[in-house]
């Protein structure tokens, strides 16, 4: 069996998806998502100019080899957007596999190990009672579990996830559009005077069943994350969520040292070797990487096995920029991981996006039901996608009120 083309569209209702489409001499083709997001042409220029014209003529069926001949063959491999280009053909050649089989993917994995598998949403709020009613809403869709973030009094600006207005707590999306990023300015102390005060009013409006998630977006420092997590502590927390940023990994200990609170990370890993150390020395409680930055199901499936030595569960990225594709290969990983925790979810689940993505997974009651279709069971309407144009966006960019560059 032969790969004799593989095809690359950028564009998407809403968003740039990067949609690889790998071809064979049996008819079969595969899917694959390496939308990098606000970067997406960059995975794309790698995969069209260099990976792709490789991967003629090869046995789609040697994923395990061609994982290794693209990432073992680079000199300067690793980063996200060759991790993020890897992955790509990873899952089309995942699907390819389980469409020859004729068995969804999670079977491959080793079976199911649950049916619904839990979903958390995004609720926020300019301010607390805006958050309280997003909380609201999302229970009364039968989530159990959800990410709360909040608008600080006095903040000068909007922070990460949260919306600048009163009234704008359904599904926000944050608006990344524009080459040149907005720029967010933010107070340490006015964040870590309020939030836990927020956090402890959300547990006690909703009472003990409630997962409550909450992401601080890398911004407070190695003690004042301790301390933070310290505080939280006797709120129960499901977990909390990048407290500082990644590069200094030895904060992890600290913030162990000084609390119980779950901590998640690794949204911004791309390989096991950003987090192997991490794991073996259980500095953490959920894995937090995405198939599409951290090398496909393959390498992603590597780093849930290991985690699962270490009693951490996965708690997969979902953000929006992630396309259905990647979303069904993390719910296949999902339904099977005997270690899986909780899936972000946040798809655009609108009309638009659903046609350009064909599938039968389904969402209800805050739990995911992966599809019984071949391979991912997820479709792509290549026609419907050329109607779309990339549009380039950034980051925010986050500056303390004295104007330092901080950490979005
Ligand atoms: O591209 C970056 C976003 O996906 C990220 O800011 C979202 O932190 C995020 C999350 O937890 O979904
Ligand atoms: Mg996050």
């Amino acid at each position: 069996m032969k790969i004799t083309d593989a095809k690359i569209f950028v564009g998407g209702p809403g968003k740039n998806y990067v949609t690889l489409k790998i071809m064979t001499d049996q008819g079969i083709y595969g899917l694959g998502d390496a939308t990098l997001n606000n970067r997406e042409t960059l995975p794309a220029i790698y995969l069209q100019d260099y990976l792709i014209p490789n991967l003629i003529g090869m046995d789609p069926r040697n994923s395990e080899d061609i994982w290794q001949f693209f990432y073992r063959g680079a000199y300067f491999r690793r980063g996200p957007i060759a991790m993020a280009a890897f992955g790509a053909i990873d899952m089309a050649l995942w699907d390819i596999k389980g469409k020859l089989a004729n068995m969804p993917l999670y079977q491959l994995f080793g079976g199911k190990s649950r049916e619904g598998a839990l979903t958390y949403a995004h609720a926020t709020g300019a301010d607390l009672p805006d958050l309280i009613d997003s909380v609201t809403r999302y229970i009364a869709q039968g989530y159990k579990a959800v990410r709360v973030q909040c608008g600080i009094p006095g903040m000068p600006t909007a922070s990460y996830a949260v919306p600048d207005q009163k009234g704008l707590t359904d599904d926000l999306i944050t608006d990344f559009s524009g080459i040149r990023p907005k720029t967010e300015v933010w107070n340490t102390d006015l964040y870590t005077r309020f939030m836990p005060q927020a956090l402890a009013e959300i547990r006690d409006r909703f009472g003990p069943e409630l997962k409550i998630l909450h992401d601080v977006h890398h911004r407070l420092t190695p003690r004042e994350a301790a301390q933070f997590a310290k505080e939280v502590e006797p709120i129960g927390l499901y977990w909390l969520e990048d407290p500082t940023p990644a590069e200094d990994q030895n904060v992890l200990r600290l913030i162990r040292k000084h609390s119980t609170t779950p901590i998640a990370v690794g949204e911004v890993f791309n390989s096991i070797w950003d987090c192997n150390r991490l794991i073996e020395e259980e500095l953490f409680d959920f894995i937090r990487v995405a198939v599409t930055y951290a090398g496909g199901i393959t390498h992603v499936k590597r780093i849930v096995d290991l985690a699962g030595l270490h009693n951490i569960r996965t708690g997969f990225h979902g953000a929006p920029s992630h396309s259905p594709i990647s979303m069904a290969a993390q719910a296949h990983l999902n339904a099977w991981a005997p270690n899986f925790g909780i899936q972000e979810y946040l798809v655009l689940g609108t009309q638009e996006c659903d046609e350009m993505f064909p599938s039968e997974h389904r969402h209800e009651d805050g739990l995911f039901f992966v599809s019984d279709a071949p391979g991912l069971g997820v479709d792509f309407n290549e026609e419907m996608a050329k109607r779309y144009d990339y549009a380039p966006g950034s980051h925010p960019v986050v500056r303390l009120e004295d104007g330092t560059l901080w950490n979005y």
